[in-house]
């Protein structure tokens, strides 16, 4: 999906013409007002998605304490999960005439016209998390995850959690999927599919709907699920979160959440790995939050000039609930 083809192909020179326009100029505005480089200030207008669930808090203090560490003058925005709220905020910062603007889109498409705006603002933009549809050339670079990657370990788990739970005859597959048109979404499904298509062809999903990533939506759409489709022996939530709201519901239903309907799920966060210890998740493909540290060395680059990937990619394991008690203490999130 997405301008994937070339999004993907090569390294952003930073120093190049039309792409990175902004970023020559914005190189050069900092360093006849002292450099961005040397002692002036980075101010950086963040536009975040929202505080929809653990792996957005962890995200959100992620940015927040590594742009303190790294001396970076942050203005926050939290866009409660609307695309009007993150268009405006950045647009705001761009009247502001921030350093850098970075956001987490909530959504893949709409971008062209504010991107065009901060292209034109020769102000970089670096997108964290999130990609979107547009033209490659609108962004500097993308700090954050492959979701479609994620999709495929996800049901590389479940294979390995049907197999430890010996021969389980039809798989009925729910899917809690996460918001509409977001890039975790699309390609969280995407690649749990690729490799569903390949496997068993006992594997069937039987109902996928969206829970919007939050808790309160896995709960209140998993409720319906129990009902519509009693069938359903597995679950695949595209976040920890709604996999522990939908584990609520399937008690509250009476069945066995990890034995009656296995459960796999994509993030790792504390609550996640505390309901793998408890054998109610039965699997978890991490996705790391702790994106702030690696997004502040990269505006840092950016803004001096040096020459960035366009896809800047983080590392992740996966886990099965045995493996869960050894690994929480450890765990930052
Ligand atoms: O998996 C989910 C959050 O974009 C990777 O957003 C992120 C996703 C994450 O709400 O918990």
């Amino acid at each position: 999906m997405l301008s994937r083809r070339s999004f993907l192909t090569g390294t952003a020179i930073v120093a190049a013409t039309g792409a990175t326009g902004g970023l020559v100029a914005c190189g050069k505005k900092s360093t006849s007002s002292g450099g961005t480089g040397g002692s002036k200030t980075i101010t950086l207008g963040f536009s975040q998605v929202g505080s929809e669930s653990g792996w957005r808090s962890a995200n959100t203090d992620s940015i927040k304490n590594a742009a303190k560490a790294a001396g970076i003058n942050l203005k926050f925005s939290d866009a409660q999960q609307k695309e009007e709220n993150q268009i405006q905020a950045i647009r705001d910062y761009i009247s502001q005439k921030v350093d850098v603007i970075s956001f987490s889109p909530v959504v893949t498409t709409g971008w062209d016209t504010v991107l065009k705006e901060a292209q034109a603002a020769k102000i970089p933009v670096i997108l964290t998390d999130r990609q979107v549809d547009s033209d490659p050339s609108l962004f500097v670079t993308l700090v954050g995850s492959d979701f479609e990657i994620e999709g495929e370990r996800a049901a590389h788990l479940l294979e390995k959690v049907l197999q430890a739970g010996g021969s389980p005859g039809p798989v009925n597959i729910a899917v809690l999927e996460g918001t509409t048109g977001s890039a975790p979404a699309i390609d969280r499904a995407k690649g749990f599919k690729k490799v569903m298509d390949a496997s068993d062809p006992s594997w069937k999903i039987v109902v996928s709907q969206t829970g919007d990533f939050t808790r309160d939506g896995g709960k209140q759409v998993m409720a319906a699920f129990l009902q519509s489709h009693p069938e359903a022996n597995v679950l695949f939530a595209h976040n920890d979160d709604m996999a522990i709201g939908a584990i609520q519901s399937i008690e509250a239903a009476g069945k066995k959440p990890g034995t009656d309907i296995k459960i796999v799920s994509i993030d790792g966060v504390h609550d996640g790995f505390v309901a793998m210890t408890q054998g109610k998740i039965n699997a978890i493909a991490e996705c790391n939050p702790l994106l702030g540290p690696q997004l502040m060395d990269t505006i840092k680059s950016v803004l001096a000039g040096g020459s960035v990937e366009k896809w800047i990619k983080t590392k992740e394991s996966d886990f099965m609930a045995a493996d869960a008690a050894a690994a929480l203490p450890s765990r930052q999130y």
